[in-house]
């Protein structure tokens, strides 16, 4: 967007700017920031902070966020990795990153990607090496945290995986069929999180052979996914009418509504913004899983997938009209309202969720009468959040800023009552997309800590090349104003994250050693007659080897082992050490290979051995002050 270029138009290093500022740059910037905060606030009727007010309320703020060496934190932050395809653990509110969770990407830590057991539960997928993940949401029971699972979508590939929260490790993964780009995803938060709900962003030709190219014809359209969160199987799909962008859940259990920019299935940028309104869809669960129980679907192609026709016209859905090319969909902690965030609009729409019943019933004519209020917000409404006090937050992607606003007041606005229903309006660094506060999408909302997640960093680091980091911002809500704290770089675009009580998420020490996680490789050990724990074996069959081995620190059950140039070699090692902690790696030099084996975990391997000679092999995490000896030789016989 234009604004992005006119803040972004600084060709000097960051070290001339800083020379030829001075001082004054941090004092220039704050100042313009409250000047245009008291532009805006005041063209919207909102109080403004005082310079000195502003700064006393950060510096006490600053010493809620500081968590001192050794103390803990109080939240868990799980953060989308964005293009970079992992699954980031972040300290809230010191804002370290705990853990890294590799998922649609490739570890040379951990092996993720290159193990066995990590193929195996990536799949066919495992082919790709690349993801790009946007929303992480954590399950739910009666519309709390229950702390299982962490589902996460994959834009670039049209996949969603489960992480379990026990382990932290990705444990399973699913390509949505006859799909492009799964965008928006969230949970069923009531009566528990029964499924997963997955926008495809992307409308396609059914079926696309080539045969038809046209996203007007009636066979090309998008589809709304559920899938089994236990089983991480499709549920079943949805046609709908447009397109698909963000989506969510309400706490009744009965419905989810998504987003739709491009109601007029356009393929460029003009055609999507040619209808003033496109429209939020709302899906009848209960309708949708009648409709398959009575036989009332199709597949589509190999697929086995339930598809449920729910376009204009249907019984399980119905179209709320919203102005502009919508973007973010957020359910209220209140339970209240679906609100759709205007992007194109300065508003978002607040859809009422108790008169959906009628609506559907037919009870209600104009599905516009759903809607409860459309407050003016400002320019480039994104995302919204909610701190459990009545108060919504949204990010305002043009202005630059976190607007808090009251939803029972813009009720009353929307009804011809004079009354002001902004709040506050908080610079942030720079064009802000999702915005979550603190527990906000249960009904636990406690409005003590929002994010806001900065698309651009600008000058607010040390500069690293063209490329920058984003700016997560970490903004203190538990007072009556908003108060900017932390400056949090990030790479690679997160998108959104989610924050959980630390006592929600509940993690394992050590691996058991029935872990379904590693599984397979049990079964195969099991085959080959090995008891993983004692044994240090080499099996041969053809030209594949398997080399079953221990470890403890600070050695290999093997030191040496022989194979022929051009075998498949398979290494599965077996972590015996039982204390916390202490993590064993195993690389094999110039080949490829690279693995984490922790505390009572079993990891393996496959790699050619494709030249002669003697290779060695090293324990690659830190274990213990033989560390280094941590060694053994891989002796390649030429063919
Ligand atoms: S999206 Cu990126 S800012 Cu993928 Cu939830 Cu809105
Ligand atoms: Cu084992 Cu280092
Ligand atoms: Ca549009």
């Amino acid at each position: 967007m234009s604004d992005k270029e006119s803040k972004n138009s600084n060709p000097k290093s960051a070290a001339e700017q800083q020379e030829k500022l001075g001082l004054s740059r941090r004092g220039f910037l704050g100042a313009s920031a409250i000047t245009g905060a008291a532009v805006a606030a005041t063209a919207l009727g909102g109080t403004v902070m005082t310079r000195e007010s502003w700064a006393a309320a950060v510096s006490e703020s600053k010493t809620k966020i500081h968590v001192g060496p050794g103390e803990l934190d109080d939240y868990y932050g799980f953060w989308s990795g964005g293009h970079q395809g992992e699954v980031r653990v972040v300290g809230v509110p010191s804002m370290r990153e705990l853990m890294r969770i590799p998922v649609f990407n490739v570890d040379s830590a951990t092996g993720w990607g290159l193990t066995n057991e990590s193929k195996h539960i990536m799949g066919e997928s495992a082919k790709f090496q690349n993801g790009d993940c946007h929303h992480p949401h954590i399950s739910m029971t009666d519309g709390k945290y229950d702390g299982k699972y962490l589902f996460i979508n994959d834009k670039a590939n049209s996949r969603v995986a489960r992480i379990r929260l026990d382990i932290m490790k990705c444990d399973k993964m699913i390509t949505v069929p006859n799909v492009q780009a799964i965008h928006g995803l969230r949970l069923q938060k009531v009566p528990y999180t029964k499924y997963v709900f997955a926008n495809a962003e992307f409308v396609i030709p059914h079926p696309n052979d080539g045969s038809t190219f046209d996203l007007q014809d009636k066979n090309s359209y998008t589809m709304f996914n559920a899938i089994d969160a236990e089983t991480m199987e499709m549920a079943f799909q949805v046609i709908v009418d447009g397109n698909l962008d963000n989506t969510d859940a309400d706490y009744t259990g009965k419905y989810a509504a998504a987003t739709c920019y491009n109601s007029e299935k356009a393929y460029d940028i003009g055609g999507m913004m040619r209808n003033e309104r496109d429209w939020v869809v709302v899906f009848n669960i209960q309708r949708i899983e009648a409709a398959i129980k009575a036989g009332k679907f199709t597949t589509l192609g190999d697929s086995k997938t339930p598809v449920v026709d729910g376009r204009e016209g249907s019984l399980l859905t119905r179209y709320i009209p919203v102005p502009k090319n919508p973007h973010g969909c957020n359910t209220s902690s209140d339970g209240k309202y679906f609100i759709a965030n205007g992007k194109l609009s300065p508003t978002v729409s607040m859809i009422e969720i108790a008169k959906l019943d009628d609506l559907f019933d037919d009870k209600l004519k104009d599905p516009r009468d759903t809607i409860a209020a459309e407050p003016e917000l400002g320019l480039g409404p994104l995302h919204t959040t909610f701190d459990g006090r009545g108060n919504a937050y949204t990010t305002l992607f043009i202005d630059s800023q976190v607007v808090k606003w009251n939803m029972a007041e813009a009720v009353r606005a929307y009804k011809g009552e004079k009354v002001n229903y902004i709040k506050q309006k908080l610079d942030v660094h720079y064009n802000p997309g999702h915005i979550h506060a603190s527990l906000c999408e249960t009904s636990e909302a406690d409005g003590k800590w929002l994010i806001a997640l900065s698309k651009f960093s600008k000058d607010r680091f040390l500069p690293t090349g063209p490329l920058h980091p984003e700016n997560d911002q970490l903004i203190d809500i538990s007072g009556d104003e908003m108060k900017l704290v932390h400056d949090g770089p990030t790479f690679a675009e997160p998108h959104d994250c989610t924050m959980a009580r630390r006592d929600q998420i509940k993690t394992r020490k050590i691996w058991d050693r029935n872990d379904p996680f590693f599984a397979p490789t049990v079964e195969r050990a099991k085959k080959d007659g090995i008891n993983l724990e004692a044994d240090n074996k080499v099996i041969r069959e053809g030209n594949k080897v398997r080399v079953y081995m221990t470890s403890m620190a600070p050695a290999f059950g093997l030191t040496e082992f022989n194979v022929n140039q051009g075998d498949e070699v398979t290494v599965t090692i077996t972590n015996i050490d039982q204390i916390e902690d202490v993590s064993h790696g195993f690389v094999m030099v110039n080949h490829g290979a690279s693995m984490e084996i922790s505390p009572q975990q079993t990891s393996s391997i496959t790699f050619i051995a494709d030249k002669p000679g003697l290779h060695w092999y090293y324990c690659s995490w830190f274990c213990h002050a033989l560390h280094m000896e941590m060694v053994g030789r891989m002796m390649v016989k030429p063919a």
